[in-house]
């Protein structure tokens, strides 16, 4: 047995270097001739639109509008709250060609605040009753959020468009969507992006909220339309995947976990048509998930791992944050501040993108939440 052990050694860390030896990302910082963008404006105008448009034409798809014309949006209810917070929900209603929608939103506030509040809007991809406070201690703690100082919000994905494969015949494809779908129409992770974004209008226009502190914040196929959300939408302040994994924060190139087959074979309504000629192809795809991440420079992000979350790939996850990094260091602004993952249950929250991997399997936690906010305080409480 004492032969073995070389060998037990080597094949325990054979997977995960091979995977980092064989990773040849698409350069982060090229425009359409390959050309480097040497300072922040080359990159704004000529890598960040592009980058933009790849993700949309080949991963998550276009979507055919921004804040409809018609739409209002009305506080329903004031409800009688825990001490300390203001408790209210609101209706944001749209109307498009194919009909009407409503997205319904919990907004919970502290009480006392003198000055406008840090802001945590969460994208509920669990049970709508979630929104009920004292039901959502660990996935959405909205008491303990408040009580630090901070307002949040929640809606559920299904409002915007229903996780179903049924041809995109409800949520907001049925109401906006005209003709027949194009391979690059957007898919369902787009629509709950556009829906956040849609929210975070509303927000910004919300007495006692600040709209230049105002987080989206989603888990695994939420924390996957958090991010293209963030990266489509420059008011968004800080971006947050928790476990967002394949087509999230993690990079496809690993071939770690979840792969884009697998992805399109089980949710095929989730990302564009166009995408599923990457199955089994990663090498082929224009883009990988670390631009993503470098799509939110040069604002605030936060990608959270699990340790037992193997599926989800974290150190896929962290990789692209180590990635992306470049893409801040343009606006000399520090991105991941390490490239050496932290053990399980550290974090490293100095630089403008944040990470931590906790133990424990996939789930948002009270934990989880308790480093989101640390980072926030940090960054936007100094
Ligand atoms: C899984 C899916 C992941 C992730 C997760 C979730 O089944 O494979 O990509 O999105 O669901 O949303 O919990």
């Amino acid at each position: 047995s004492f032969r073995l052990l070389p060998l037990i050694a080597m094949l325990s860390t054979a997977p995960a270097m091979r995977a980092e030896e064989k990773l040849e990302l698409p350069e982060i910082l090229a425009d359409e001739s390959g050309r480097k963008a040497e300072n922040a404006a080359e990159w704004r105008e000529k890598v960040r639109p592009r980058t933009l448009d790849l993700f949309r034409e080949h991963v998550y798809g276009r979507s055919p509008l921004q804040d409809p014309s018609l739409a209002e949006w009305k506080i329903t209810a004031l409800h009688d709250a825990p001490s300390g917070l203001k408790v209210s929900d609101g209706d944001y209603r749209f109307t498009g060609p194919g009909g009407e929608g409503r997205i319904k939103v919990r907004i919970v506030l502290p009480a006392s605040a003198e000055k406008p509040v840090p802001f945590f809007l969460l994208i509920n991809n669990r049970s709508p009753v979630l929104a009920d406070l004292g039901t959502a201690q660990g996935f959405w703690p909205a008491e303990a959020i408040a009580k630090r100082g901070y307002g949040t919000a929640i809606f559920h994905i299904a409002d915007v468009d229903p996780d179903k494969a049924e041809g995109f015949k409800d949520g907001v494809h049925a109401i906006f969507d005209r003709g027949k779908r194009k391979p690059d129409s957007w898919g369902t992770i787009a629509a709950w992006s556009w829906g956040a974004s849609r929210i975070v209008s509303v927000l910004r226009e919300s007495p006692g909220i600040d709209p230049e502190r105002i987080a989206v914040v989603g888990h695994s196929r939420g924390g996957k339309a958090a991010l293209w959300c963030g990266a489509q939408d420059e008011r968004v302040g800080l971006t947050i995947s928790n476990e967002s994994g394949c087509t999230g924060a993690a990079l496809s190139r690993r071939i770690h976990g979840e792969t884009i087959a697998d992805i399109n074979k089980s949710f095929p309504h989730w990302f564009c048509e166009n995408y599923k000629r990457y199955d089994g192809k990663e090498a082929e795809l224009p883009v990988d998930q670390h631009q993503l991440i470098g799509l939110l420079a040069p604002r605030l992000t936060y990608v959270a791992s699990a340790a037992e979350d193997d599926w989800a790939d974290p150190e896929g996850e962290f990789l692209a944050c180590v990635h992306a990094t470049p893409a801040y260091r343009i606006f000399d602004l520090p991105g991941l501040t390490g490239e050496t993952m932290p053990e399980v249950g550290g974090h490293l929250h100095e630089g403008r993108i944040g990470y931590h991997i906790r133990p424990g399997k996939h789930d948002l936690t009270a934990e989880d939440w308790g480093l989101f906010m640390d980072f926030a305080d940090r960054h936007w409480k100094r």
